[in-house]
Order: C-alpha cells, then structure tokens, then sequence
C-alpha cells in the first residue's frame, strides 16, 4: 500500500528497521525478513535499513555503504514492495536526527542508563563506548514515533527499547498535547531465534566476528555446506528437538523447519535414523536451495543502479511526508519559531 492508497479502517501501520552492521544472516530472515513479508501483505508497513543506528559501532565508511546497499537489495530481492511498503534509508530522512534531539531533551539521563543492550555493548567494545550508543534507544525511538505506527514487532532483546520509546511518547503528550501514538510491541509472527552455528547457546549475529558461526544471505553454497559441516552439535546421536539439552541439533532442526516449510516434528521424523553428518548436509542442502534464487535475483537487482537509486529516492520522499509532518508538529509544541 502506498500513500496514496488510502488505509483502510482496518489497517495497522507497522514498522521495522535493520542495521546495516554486516551482511544479512538466516537469523535475520528467519527472525525479521519473513514477519516484514507478511505484515505488508495487509498492514501500512514503513521498512528502513538504519544506517544511523551502524554508526554506534566502528564500521569502515566503505563497508558501511556497501552494507547498507546490500541490506536494501536483499530486502527487495526477498520480496519487500516499494509499492505497498514505504521503504527507505534512515539517513535519507533527516527527520529521523533532528526528532533525536527534541526526544533527547525530552528523556532522563537515568532512564537511559537503564538500558542493558548499552551495558552489554560497552563491555563487549569497551574502547568505543560512545554517546551514540548511549543514544541509540532515543533515535530508535525517534524512528518509531516519526511514523505513528500503530505495532512495532519486537524481540526480547528490544523489549526495553519499545518501553522507553512508549515512556518518552506519552511524557511528551501529556506535557503538551496529544502528539504521538504510543505504539504496541507485538510478538512476532515467526518467532523462531537462531543461535549461532559455533556456540549454540548464543545468537547468530550479523557482527560476529567468528564468521563460522554465522550463515550470511550472500555466502557462496561451498561456505554454507563447509559451515554447516563444522556446527556445533551435542552428545548422543539422536536428531530430537530439546531446547536444553541439545541445543546445537534444535538450532539445525529450527533452520531446517523454517526453511523447508516442514514442521519440527516432520523434521524429526524424516531424519530418525540418520547421522549427525547426514543431518548437517541435508539442512546446509535445504539452505543453499532456499537461498540460491533469493541471490539470483539480488544480483540481478545490484546491476540495475539507477533503478535501485531510485527506489531509495521515493522510498525516502515518501517516508519524509510523513515525518516532517510529525516533525513540524512537534517543533510548534515545544515551541520552536517556524521558519
Ligand atoms: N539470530 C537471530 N534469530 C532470529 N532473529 C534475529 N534477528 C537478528 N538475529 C536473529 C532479528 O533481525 C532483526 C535485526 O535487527 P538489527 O539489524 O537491528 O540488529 P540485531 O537484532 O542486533 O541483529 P544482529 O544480526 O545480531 O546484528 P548485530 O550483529 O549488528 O547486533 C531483528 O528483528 C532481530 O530480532
């Protein structure tokens, strides 16, 4: 739906983000990608890739760029439509920094202190705790409150930031007047998490810096069949589901269920009596089938330059109505002069 296709009374608006801090991975499909397909099949869905956000970690300019077209094509080439989703570059939209600053005068130093991804962050990189990072949950606020939406879907990890965003929206439509839609977290519609190929017990991250651990959207088929032969997997020999107790074999049967479309039950049935190493080929199999069309047509899509600057160009233009609409509301109700 775009913005001239009027929303319906029905109709929600949805909005979601993500960082270009590295290539994309199956995590981020499995967690994010496949909610953001759906959503849009009957929401209002703004979807943004936050080069912004990236900014908080040490990231070379030249991979940031490349990251961040690479988070859009990817994007486009798993389905997301600029025709129904208004899908954009943060930093295209200056609205989004300029909000952080009112929001910002508008937070407690002590409320953002509180934040345990900041906490986590700073000691995972303990030589670049910078104000950004202190920062981040005002500017995803920011993002947020721009776009009224009506859900954000939210993984535990984000719960805190929603919570903050939702503080800062209802303190400042209380002190001057309704403003802001103080937006809802939903569970996502997949909620499947995906750990990490080499340590199970954590996630799989795009950052990571063990590059075995992680299956990337763009890795060549003989990377992913080497990764998946090298995953860590638990004693015994039997391909059962146990969150606790095997943990390496319920991360496989997770990828290869949501990639497959089969059940976790399904799976386990069809590989009872198999080996580990059977195992392994046949999901590293299901996720290079999955992913090879999904590359094809991401190739396809980088050699058209023009045609993807000029998604990017709507994408923001569109974006940015909407913004500064909320923008100019709220400089006039804190009173700042309009120019
Ligand atoms: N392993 C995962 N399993 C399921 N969902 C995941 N997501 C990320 N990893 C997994 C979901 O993808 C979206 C990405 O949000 P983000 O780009 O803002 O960053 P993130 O959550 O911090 O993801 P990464 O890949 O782990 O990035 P880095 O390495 O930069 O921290 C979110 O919806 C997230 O739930």
């Amino acid at each position: 739906m775009t913005e001239n296709s009027p929303a319906t009374e029905n109709t929600k608006t949805v909005l979601t983000g993500l960082q270009p801090t590295g290539v994309l991975t199956i995590g981020n499909y499995i967690g994010a990608i496949r909610n953001m397909l759906e959503y849009q099949k009957e929401h209002k869905c703004y979807y943004f890739v936050a080069d912004l956000h990236s900014l908080t970690v040490d990231i070379e300019p030249a991979v940031l760029r490349k990251n961040t077209l690479d988070v859009y094509a990817l994007l486009l080439a798993f389905g997301v439509n600029p025709e129904k989703s208004t899908f954009f570059v943060q930093s295209h939209v200056s609205a989004h920094a300029e909000l952080t600053w009112i929001l910002n005068c508008h937070t407690q130093f002590g409320e953002a202190k509180r934040m345990t991804q900041f906490k986590d962050k700073s000691k995972k990189s303990p030589q670049n705790v910078n104000v950004g990072l202190f920062d981040y949950p005002v500017l995803m606020a920011a993002d947020i409150l721009l776009y009224q939406p009506d859900y954000v879907p939210v993984g535990k990890d984000q719960n805190q930031h929603l919570e903050i965003a939702r503080t800062i929206a209802e303190r400042f439509n209380n002190k001057y007047s309704p403003t802001f839609t103080v937006p809802e977290g939903i569970n996502p519609k997949y909620g499947a998490k995906v750990a990490s190929l080499s340590d199970p017990t954590a996630k799989m991250s795009k950052s990571d810096e063990n590059k075995n651990g992680s299956i990337f959207l763009l890795d060549t088929k003989d990377e992913i069949m080497r990764k998946f032969k090298r995953a860590v997997t638990d004693s015994g020999n039997e391909i059962v589901y146990n969150q606790t107790e095997k943990p390496g074999i319920s991360n496989l049967l997770t990828i290869y269920s949501c990639l497959s479309g089969k059940s976790v039950k399904e799976a386990e049935k069809e590989f009872s009596g198999s080996s580990y190493a059977q195992f392994k080929d046949a999901v590293g199999q299901t996720v290079c089938d999955f992913l090879l069309p999904v590359q094809q047509e991401y190739a396809r899509i980088c050699k058209e330059k023009d045609y993807l600057s000029s998604l990017m160009r709507n994408g923001a233009e569109e974006a940015a109505r909407t913004a500064y609409r909320t923008l100019s509301k709220v400089y006039r109700k804190v009173g700042l002069l309009s120019r």
